[in-house]
């Protein structure tokens, strides 16, 4: 759905990135979309929540890797919107009352 998401930019006061933490061969055209997110326009003074999903996976990668192969220190130091980072499983609810808190905080 990628091409499609520029025309919700318009509206958007904040934005959840959600990643597949369970899938490898998924982490480089993500961080692609991201970085392409990150470096609209109209996006440019929105909060960006980055959700890295699925931690109730065996084979999922932590924080640290997935922050690591996303190079997230680099993309924070580079983009003008403030970045938060969390760890959920929509399975099993993890992490998503602090999404929630987020949520709060950022549109309240
Ligand atoms: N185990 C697990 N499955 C999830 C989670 N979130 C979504 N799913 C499942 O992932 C499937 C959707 O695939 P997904 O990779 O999220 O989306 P897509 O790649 O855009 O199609 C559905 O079966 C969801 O139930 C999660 O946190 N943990
Ligand atoms: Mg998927």
């Amino acid at each position: 759905m990628g091409p499609i998401w520029p025309s919700y930019y318009g509206e958007c006061s904040a934005l959840l990135f959600v990643v597949d933490a369970a899938n490898p061969t998924q982490v480089s055209s993500s961080c692609i979309q991201l970085l392409s997110i990150l470096s609209a326009a109209q996006l440019a003074s929105v909060p960006v929540l980055v959700l890295f999903n699925k931690i109730d996976l065996p084979c999922y990668m932590s924080r640290v890797e997935m922050k690591s192969l996303f190079r997230m220190q680099d993309i924070i130091s580079w983009a003008t919107q403030p970045i938060t980072i969390l760890e959920t499983s929509a399975r099993d609810g993890t992490g998503l009352a602090d999404v929630l808190q987020w949520l709060r905080a950022t549109l309240g």
